[in-house]
Parts: C-alpha cells; sequence; structure tokens
C-alpha cells in the first residue's frame, strides 16, 4: 500500500447514533431528544434513547476497536452533555465520561479525532433561535473553550462542524431531520452565516486554550464528481460542477464551495453570490476573516459521486446512470472514483491535508444460520473505494486519514435503526456485538495482510 507512513486508519461515530443514556447524568435536551420524542417523524418511532448503549459500554468498543488495530476513532462530544443548557453551567457528569472515553483511547493506542457539533443542538439554545440567533457564535465558542480546556491536553484533532450541508438543509429547509422545520431560504442562509461564524470562533477559542498544538478542521460532506473519461474536457467539466452553485436554490445547500471556499478560500463564491442574492444576510468582511480563520486539516465526508462529461454546449452534464446500476441498502449509488476524484479536485483547490471523515454503505445484514454476519457487499465496496483512495495517495494528494462510517450499526437518523452501517452488527436487543466479515476484513488490511488492486 502506498499510503502514507503513519496513515490514520480509523472509524467513526457520533454522539446521539450511538450513546443512549439520553436522561442520565444530568444531560441536557437536544434537538434530536425532542423530536425523536414525537410520534410520526423517524421509522417506526425508533430514538436515540439507548441506541447500542455505548455510554455504559465504551470499554468494551474500545476493545474492539483495539482488537481491529484502528489507528483512529472519530467520536462526537454532545454538546447537551457537558453543556445541558448549550451554555453557563457545566456537567461534569458528562465531561467525566468523555475524559473516561478519552482515556480508555489512549490507554489502547488509539488517536482520538474530536466533533464537536454532529447535530446535537442544546434545545435550550434552540429555544433561543439557534443557529438564527447571532450570539450562536459565542455560545458554540464557549463550549470550543470548554472542550479545549478539559479534554485537548490529550486529544490534538479537532473538526468544528459536521455536514453543515445535511443540517441545514434537511434540518431547515425540507424538514426531515430535527427540529423538522421547513423555514424561508432567507433564514437558512441567515442559519448557515452563523454557522461558518461559529465554526470560526471555534476554531479561535481550540487554538487559543487548547494545551498543546492542535490540528483543527471541519467535515462538511458532499456528493463528489468524476469525470466520464479521463480526456481533459470530461475532466475539468467534473471539477467545474463539484465546485459549481445548484442552480434549483431550493437544494443550495447541497454545496461544496458555499461552505469550504468562505472557510479555506475567505470569501463565497461567485456564482453562488449572483444566484441566491435575494435570499442572502448581510455579509461583511470581519465576518469572511472570521470565518477564514486559518485551520489546518480539512475533513469531508464522501459516500458517492455523478459521473460528469462535458457537453456539446461547453457545461459540464450528468452521465445517466446505466439500468441496474450497483446501490447499497439505503439506495445510495456506488461510485468508487469519487475517492479519487473527490480528494484531488478538493486538494488542488484548497491544498490542505485531507481526512476522509466518512464513508461506507449500508448493507441488509443479517446473523446467518452460522451465526456469523456476512457482508461481501461491504467488502467488494470497500475494497473498490479505497483502491481510489490509494490511487489518489499515489497522485500526491495528501491524505492523513480514512474513517470508516461506521464502527458499529446504530441509529440513522430518520432511518432509524433500520439501515445497518456498522463494521460491526449490533443485535438492538441484546446489544451483542458481533463483527461482521468486513470487520476481519478491514482488521487484515489495517494489519498490511491484504492489499489493495
Ligand atoms: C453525518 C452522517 C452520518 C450518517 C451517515 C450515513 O452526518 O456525518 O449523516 O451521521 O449516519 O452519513 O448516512
Amino acid at each position: 500500500m502506498s499510503f502514507r507512513e503513519n496513515f490514520m486508519w480509523g472509524a467513526a461515530t457520533s454522539a446521539y447514533q450511538i450513546e443512549g443514556a439520553v436522561h442520565e447524568d444530568g444531560k441536557g435536551l437536544h434537538i434530536w431528544d425532542v423530536y425523536t420524542s414525537e410520534p410520526g417523524h423517524i421509522f417506526e418511532n425508533h430514538t436515540g434513547e439507548v441506541a447500542c448503549d455505548h455510554y455504559h459500554r465504551f470499554r468494551e468498543d474500545v476493545k474492539i476497536m483495539k482488537e481491529m488495530g484502528l489507528k483512529a476513532y472519530r467520536f462526537s462530544i454532545d454538546w447537551s452533555r457537558v453543556l445541558p443548557e448549550g451554555t453557563g453551567k457545566v456537567n461534569e457528569k458528562g465531561i467525566a465520561f468523555y475524559n473516561a472515553l478519552i482515556d480508555e483511547l489512549t490507554a489502547n493506542g488509539i488517536e482520538p479525532f474530536v466533533t464537536l457539533y454532529h447535530w446535537e443542538l442544546p434545545y435550550e439554545l434552540y429555544k433561543r433561535g439557534g443557529w438564527m440567533n447571532p450570539q450562536i457564535v459565542e455560545w458554540f465558542g464557549d463550549y470550543a473553550r470548554l472542550v479545549a480546556e478539559r479534554f485537548s491536553d490529550r486529544v490534538k484533532n479537532f473538526f468544528t462542524i459536521n455536514e453543515p450541508q445535511c443540517f441545514i438543509g434537511l434540518g431547515f429547509v425540507t424538514g426531515e431531520h430535527a427540529p423538522g422545520l421547513k423555514c424561508p431560504l432567507k433564514d437558512t442562509f441567515e442559519m448557515a452565516h452563523n454557522v461558518l461564524k461559529a465554526h470560526g470562533r471555534a476554531v479561535q477559542r481550540l487554538r487559543h486554550y487548547g494545551k498543546q498544538p492542535l490540528n483543527i478542521g471541519f467535515a462538511p460532506t458532499g456528493s463528489m464528481c468524476y469525470p466520464k473519461s479521463d480526456s481533459p474536457e470530461d475532466i475539468e467539466a467534473a471539477r467545474q460542477a463539484l465546485f459549481e452553485a445548484p442552480g434549483d436554490v431550493k437544494g443550495w445547500s447541497w454545496n461544496v464551495s458555499w461552505w469550504s471556499d468562505p472557510v479555506l478560500l475567505g470569501h463565497y463564491p461567485e456564482d453562488g453570490l449572483a444566484l441566491y442574492e435575494p435570499y442572502l444576510p448581510r455579509i461583511t468582511e470581519e465576518d469572511m476573516r472570521l470565518i477564514s480563520e486559518p485551520i489546518d486539516i480539512y475533513g469531508q465526508n464522501i459516500y458517492n459521486g455523478r459521473c460528469i462529461r462535458m457537453g456539446e454546449d461547453g457545461r459540464p452534464e450528468d452521465v445517466k446512470r446505466y439500468e441496474g446500476f450497483a446501490k447499497t441498502a439505503i439506495g445510495w449509488p456506488v461510485t468508487p472514483e469519487c475517492l479519487y476524484w473527490g480528494p484531488k479536485f478538493l486538494y488542488e483547490r484548497y491544498k490542505k491535508p485531507i481526512y476522509i471523515t466518512e464513508n461506507g454503505l449500508s448493507c441488509h445484514d443479517t446473523i446467518s444460520l452460522d451465526g456469523k454476519v456476512h457482508d461481501p457487499n461491504r467488502i467488494d465496496f470497500l475494497a473498490r473505494y479505497l483502491t481510489q483512495l490509494q490511487k489518489a495517495a499515489d497522485a500526491g494528494v495528501d491524505i492523513r486519514g480514512y474513517f470508516q462510517w461506521s464502527l458499529m450499526d446504530n441509529f440513522e437518523w430518520a432511518k432509524g435503526y433500520s439501515d445497518r452501517f456498522g463494521l460491526v452488527y449490533v443485535d438492538y436487543r441484546t446489544q451483542e456485538r458481533i463483527w461482521k466479515d468486513s470487520a476481519y476484513w478491514y482488521r487484515d488490511l489495517i494489519a498490511g495482510k491484504i492489499s489493495l488492486s
């Protein structure tokens, strides 16, 4: 394998998706706690109340990571567990939980990568306007300071926000995710601007209060674009398509450059500014300085991509997928090329070391008659995708690590427990963890016993 030395082979999770213990030890409510407690929002009214019971079983879970040979683990802190009201009084029991988890990881030689916001907006802050209230910039900054003060002696790597595309787009445009709102588009642009400013403030606070030099980034998502052929025209078309602003304003949040250009280049993209002009909030130079506070690493969640060619009119166009195109259980297309072209285009534009902060798939995993969980589709998917990622590394893209989504099956948001993304199977009736075949495969890959392509 030609990944760099010290390549961070990892797996990822997020707090609400695995922790459970939502009413324990002084945790406050967040928008997902509230949203899932009301029937009709989530598949079969599932909630994260118990989830994988990771809050009580984290030692067992770290043991699994260790046996798998993971070098790194990406997890998120539930803001409302450490600050039940989002701001003000600290919940020491919540802090103690994350301290114990971090200690367990470091004692086992696993590098913790901490996400500050994987969608657990404290309900008390939501009631005060949440992302609409400009004060959230300071609320989030204070939270980041707390995290730096309490955890950064052992944690070096931080991602501020996870997938703003989703939590704004699904939470406030289409209303499929908590808090389930369909807001005027103008509001959603304002929230997005506050999200980016909050990110900037968090970077400053982490840096200032960090107990050691930190690697700080954020973790956006997006459908990548890859060219139909290796012709310069198709490659250029794919690059343009990846970074262009969606023409349908209702889908505006599904946008790479609207989120990443401000953070890394210090300005919003020109095409978006023109296209979305009627909806935009006031944007000042001072805002842009805050938003583009320098970061060290670029996280990107990548699941799939669109195939693009240059059209006869000189504009990029989507190539229709053939009938029967491979898809995962959740229905997403299998497009390994996105893990070559995505990092390549992103690295060319943003010039930052890249972590693939999420990549993976759901399969129809079940316990077979032999008591094992066979998931050949996941192994095939991972082999194909990682071969492409390796190709990107070979081509000189600075890729530092890869986090499989997910370590174990968990609460898949509006889909509840109906989709299984884990390397490890969770039997929710008993909380038994069963290694899927892919978990053994990943272990062997990390150990260098399997080579790609
Ligand atoms: C994210 C993702 C994860 C999902 C995964 C599969 O926000 O990082 O939404 O939480 O579980 O992407 O959909």
